[in-house]
């Protein structure tokens, strides 16, 4: 089956073919941020005829609780202020091909477990968090992807960090989230002296400026506490960072840093994605052909 996967997240969206788990034509551009949603609705249309003839079934993996192809922003700060979208009926008015949708991270954790099973890893809880606009989880229970009744499992992004944090976009105060993600990170930068970007930052900390040091390591702690709790909830046995913070240089060794000063029932490996930014991409495709097959 040749897949249009596309991969909606609060910066950007990509989108390519992908057939037999390989990828091809890919393109990425900025997410829309405009709350009335006519600015989503015209970048699927233009993704969307743009590989008109070239598909035989859409695959989505979006930012957000996706629960019968409604998309319902649990952050809507993440997508500009777009709360709700149709996703399923707007994609449906540019094609004819069966449509299958699920949140981002619950699409990469199918593309990273599927590579851990072709390693006959005996390993049966398995959890993918991203670290990128915002902070989600896909997680693998006894070899299985667990979405829940209404598409919310896995939103671990949303578990509390830190009573006396920041407020969260989700409405509920010191989520991981509002700690960890680009956008936090993004919230504190823009308002130094000499205001950066999150990627400036990761550069700071690389040559050990004090204050960008100080804004990684509060994120990579959320992450590594994450980490503990979801091991000791879930006996997971292995996590997987994805997204442009959670992949970027430096952000790794410190998250296993932090999470080795545990006790050793809080701690399990740690890897970087292997699939990279393609991980939403590649697991939309691989979940959709398990549901049709
Ligand atoms: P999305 O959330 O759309 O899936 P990304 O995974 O690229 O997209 O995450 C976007 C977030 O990562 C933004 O907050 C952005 O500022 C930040 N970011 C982008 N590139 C880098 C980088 N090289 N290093 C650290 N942070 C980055
Ligand atoms: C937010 C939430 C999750 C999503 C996660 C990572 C929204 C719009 N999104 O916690 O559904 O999986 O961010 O998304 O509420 P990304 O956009 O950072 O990739
Ligand atoms: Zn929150």
């Amino acid at each position: 089956m040749r897949c249009l996967a596309l991969d909606i997240g609060g910066t950007k969206i990509a989108a390519a073919l992908v057939e037999n788990g390989v990828i091809s034509q890919r393109q990425q551009i900025s997410t829309p941020q405009d709350q009335s949603a006519q600015g989503m609705e015209q970048a699927l249309k233009t993704l969307v005829t743009g590989y008109a003839g070239q598909f035989d079934a859409v695959a989505v993996a979006s930012t957000g609780i996706i629960n019968r192809g409604v998309l319902t922003a649990l952050n809507p700060k993440n997508l500009g202020g777009l709360a709700n979208f149709p996703l399923k009926a707007c994609i449906a008015r540019y094609t004819d091909k069966p449509i299958g949708l699920l949140n981002d991270v619950q699409a990469a954790v199918c593309a990273e477990y599927q590579l851990q099973e072709q390693n006959q890893s005996a390993v049966k809880n398995f959890l993918f968090i991203t670290v990128s606009t915002g902070v989600g989880g896909g997680i693998i229970l006894n070899g299985e992807l667990t979405t829940g009744e209404n598409g919310i499992a896995g939103h671990i992004g949303h578990t509390l960090a830190d009573p006396n944090g920041p407020m969260c976009g989700c409405g509920r105060k010191g989520c991981v989230e509002a700690i960890a993600s680009g956008r936090a990170i993004e919230a504190v930068s823009s308002q130094w002296a000499e205001p950066c970007s999150p990627k400036e930052v990761f550069e700071r900390f690389r040559k050990n400026d004090e204050k960008a040091t100080a804004l990684v390591q509060r994120s990579a702690q959320a992450i590594a506490n994450l980490i503990a709790d979801m091991v000791i909830s879930l006996d997971i046995q292995k996590v997987v960072l994805g997204g442009s913070v959670g992949l970027a240089q430096g952000y790794l060794p410190l998250v296993q840093q932090y999470l080795q000063t545990m006790p050793k029932f809080y701690q399990c490996p740690v890897e970087a994605a292997q699939s990279g930014a393609d991980a939403g991409l590649l697991g939309a495709a691989y979940w959709l052909e398990q549901q049709v097959v």
